[in-house]
């Protein structure tokens, strides 16, 4: 209380350079490898790495509010496009997901969703048709002090990551996995709610059989869900976790940080995952040298070229969308400013 001046003077530098506080996910973990995500960096790159995570306009780590729900931008992201690459994970394995960084103030649950890309694979679909099943959430954990301790909290104390189990017995095959945070600091307010979407592309390896049915990204929440307006100021008993039902087969695993031993490098195209290839008894331990073995064969296969022009066809429509009246596009960023500026004063106060 004393350092009240000292810690103001902070939270207004904090404020004028918020784009750090808040958070995007930097890379995933699986057995070791760590797979890099999309890093803002790339878009002022000729020749972007080709990464397993999809690329989306949150260079200002910001969010989906609430009136954006039933916009594409719920499924991935802002404007979210195709990762151009996979990681590949056996079914009951599980992923590390590592935060930059997040914010104490931004209290919520943390949700993962899966979603099947069907046989052409999730580097060209289309986003607006997955259907995302929810195999993982953690919403209040303690709520007898308010704000109460919630999954966002479990994630800041793993080291700003979480993890998450593929469930033993989803069948092969390509999914979008879609990993969010739900900040409810400002969630009693109408339209107070911040989601934080962020997806990967996955290639699921193993002999599971089940296809869990999903809904649409345009359809996993409304801006009046019990879970989204939501006053975490008071004592709670209980959250409502937004969302459809996890599936029976989900897992909650203990938290826990993964050590990288290695860089992996996304593969691309729809050749068979190496541990999948082989007997489907391959331990992880052997997938993981397999994965590098295959990276470098399948970079140079004229299979990147077909899958990365259509990648670029489907993002020419989205762009030019916006473009459809120019005072649109201004009132959009108008908007996107002013969302932007109360966001950066929520996190000066609440920090
Ligand atoms: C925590 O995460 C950072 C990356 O954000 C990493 O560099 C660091 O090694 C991790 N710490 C531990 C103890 O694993
Ligand atoms: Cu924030």
């Amino acid at each position: 209380m004393p350092t009240f001046t000292s810690k103001s003077l902070l939270t207004v530098l904090a404020g004028a350079a918020s784009v750090a506080a808040h958070g995007h996910v930097s890379n995933i973990v699986i057995n070791g490898d760590l797979y890099q995500g999309y890093d803002s960096s790339f878009n002022y790159m000729a020749n972007p790495p080709v990464v397993a995570a999809w690329k989306a306009n949150n260079q200002d780590n910001g969010f989906v509010a609430p009136d954006a729900f039933s916009s594409p931008d719920i499924i991935c992201h802002k404007d979210a496009t195709n990762a151009k690459g996979h990681a590949v994970v056996k079914a009951g394995d599980k992923i590390s997901i590592q935060w930059e960084t997040w914010p104490e103030s931004h209290h919520g649950p943390v949700i993962d969703y899966l979603a099947n890309c069907g046989t052409a694979g999730c580097e060209t679909v289309d986003k607006t048709a997955l259907e995302f099943f929810k195999i993982d959430e953690v919403g209040l954990i303690d709520g007898s002090a308010a704000p109460g301790k919630w999954g966002s909290d479990q994630l800041i104390a793993n080291n700003n990551s979480w993890l998450v189990e593929i469930p033993a017995n989803i069948a092969p095959g390509f999914y979008v996995l879609r990993h969010e945070i739900i900040a409810l600091h400002s969630a009693g307010q109408p339209n107070g709610a911040q989601n934080y979407p962020q997806c990967f592309n996955l290639q699921v390896t193993g002999s599971g059989t089940e296809k869990p049915a999903g809904v649409k990204g345009t359809a996993l929440y409304t801006p009046n869900d019990k879970g989204i307006s939501f006053n975490i100021y008071q004592p709670m008993t209980s959250y409502p976790i937004p969302g459809p039902a996890l599936i029976k087969d989900a897992v909650s695993v203990a938290q826990a940080h993964s050590a990288v031993t290695a860089t992996a490098t996304a593969l691309t195209g729809l050749a068979a995952a190496p541990a999948a290839t082989g007997a489907p008894a391959t331990t992880s331990a052997a997938a993981a040298p397999a994965v590098t073995t295959t990276k470098a064969a399948a970079v140079p296969t004229t299979t990147l070229v077909p899958s990365a022009t259509k990648a670029v066809t489907t993002a020419a429509p989205q762009a030019t969308k916006p473009a459809k009246g120019s005072c649109q596009k201004r009132r959009a960023a108008r908007r996107a400013a002013a969302l932007a500026r109360r966001h950066a004063r929520d996190v000066a106060f609440l920090d």
